[in-house]
């Protein structure tokens, strides 16, 4: 092996060891990307998933799939009452900070539910 075909040997090794390093780069880039909207659905007087975890940034979206109004209210007033969601009605919010949210339905106050925010 010559020099010149030595190097060229170098550098694919370089490359290839490069190449698979990559899912760590994409990680990082999936991390900085924008989060995809999360959705909670208000089904059978109850909010599902009940406890939800997301990333900060992700929006999420609660959708009433009930034939009841239902009306998502921040237990400890850290974001804004909804308002009366009618069958196929949505409310999403937007959590930028890390955090635990309890929220609950005005009108039935047994319905809870819980996002946290990593
Ligand atoms: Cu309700």
């Amino acid at each position: 092996m010559n020099v010149m075909s030595w190097s060229l040997s170098v550098i694919t090794t370089l490359v290839v060891a490069a190449a698979t390093t990559s899912p760590a780069l994409a990680a990082n880039a999936a991390k900085s990307a924008p989060a995809k909207p999360t959705t909670v659905d208000i089904k059978d007087f109850a909010f599902a998933p009940k406890t939800l975890t997301i990333t900060a940034g992700t929006r999420v979206v609660w959708t009433n799939l009930d034939e009841e109004p239902h009306v998502v209210v921040s237990a400890g007033n850290q974001f804004a009452t909804s308002k009366a969601l009618d069958t196929s009605d949505s409310y999403a919010i937007t959590f930028d900070h890390a955090g635990t949210y309890t929220y609950y339905c005005a009108i039935h106050p047994m319905m809870v539910g819980t996002i946290i925010v990593k």
